[in-house]
C-alpha cells in the first residue's frame, strides 16, 4: 500500500512511524509512505497557505490553491487509484470496520489540514471521503492522520506475526476482549483464574467467549446494540 500525506507539519509523523510496527512495514517494504508539504505549492514570498474568513469572524481559513496544487502534484507522484481522505470533524466517524475497508484500497492519500477549516472549495473540489476520529476538536489533522494510518497499516497482510493475528482482536467479533494473564500464577494474592491452567482447550474457548461478552455488556453495551445493525449494513 501506497500512503500520501498532504501536510503542513510532516515532522509530526516521524517519530510516530519509526518505532515498532509501523517501523517494520515500512522496513519490510509492505507500506510506502510519502510526505508532501503543502507549503512548499505556496506561491508567495511568504509561503502563505492562510487568509482571514469571507463575511469576518476569528481565525483564518486554509487557502484553495496551495492544497489543490499540491493535491494535483501528488496524484501524479504514483499511477495507482487512490482512495483520498480529509481528517475533519464533520466527517463520518472512524472505525474498526472502516479500517478494515481501507486496508483493502492500494492507495491512500490523507490530507491533513490546519487552522480553523478549509475554504469549503477544497472539501467539493478534491471530491475526498471526510472521516472524523471522533467527536473533540483537534489542532489539526495529522494525528487524525496517524490514527488511521496506524489502525489501517497493521490489518495488511504480513505486518502482524502469526501469533498477534488481527482476527483475534476487540471488535473482529464486535466484542471487547477477553481477560488475559500471563506469569506468575499469584501476583500480590491475585490468582489466575483455574480454568486457564486446566489444559482444557474446550473449555477455556468456552469460558473466552462469555468473558468477552460479559466484558461487552457491563463496559460497552453501546457494541452489543450496534451489531446487529453494523451487520445488517455490511450485508447491504
Ligand atoms: N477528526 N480536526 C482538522 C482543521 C480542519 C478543519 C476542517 C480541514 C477541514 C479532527 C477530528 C479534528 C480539527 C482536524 C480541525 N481541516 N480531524 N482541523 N476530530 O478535530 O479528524
Amino acid at each position: 500500500m501506497r500512503i500520501d500525506i498532504l501536510t503542513l507539519f510532516p515532522q509530526m509523523f516521524e517519530s510516530p512511524l519509526s518505532h515498532s510496527i509501523l517501523k517494520r512495514a515500512q522496513d519490510k517494504g509492505l507500506i510506502d509512505i510519502v510526505f508532501t508539504n503543502i507549503r512548499d505549492f505556496a506561491t508567495d514570498n511568504y509561503k502563505k497557505v492562510d487568509d482571514k474568513p469571507y463575511g469576518g469572524g476569528p481565525g483564518m481559513v486554509m487557502m484553495p490553491q496551495p492544497v489543490f496544487d499540491c493535491f494535483e502534484y501528488v496524484e501524479k507522484l504514483s499511477p495507482e487509484k487512490s482512495k483520498v481522505i480529509l481528517l475533519t470533524p464533520q466527517g463520518r466517524k472512524f472505525d474498526q470496520a472502516k479500517a478494515v475497508e481501507l486496508s483493502k484500497e492500494s492507495r491512500l492519500i490523507l490530507i491533513a489540514g490546519r487552522y480553523e477549516g478549509f475554504d469549503e472549495r477544497i472539501r467539493i473540489g478534491l471530491g475526498a471521503e471526510q472521516i472524523s476520529i471522533g467527536d473533540y476538536v483537534l489542532s489539526g489533522g495529522e494525528l487524525a492522520a496517524m490514527i488511521i494510518i496506524d489502525a489501517v497499516v497493521r490489518l495488511l497482510a504480513g505486518v502482524l506475526g502469526d501469533e498477534d493475528s488481527p482476527k483475534d482482536d476487540s471488535f473482529s467479533a464486535g466484542l471487547l476482549e477477553y481477560p488475559q494473564y500471563t506469569r506468575p500464577e499469584v501476583f500480590r494474592g491475585m490468582r489466575v483464574p483455574d480454568i486457564l491452567l486446566s489444559g482444557d482447550h474446550g473449555k477455556i474457548a468456552q469460558w473466552r467467549r462469555r468473558q468477552a461478552l460479559e466484558r461487552t455488556k457491563k463496559y460497552r453495551p453501546d457494541l452489543l446494540k450496534n451489531k446487529n445493525t453494523n451487520q445488517r449494513q455490511k450485508k447491504g
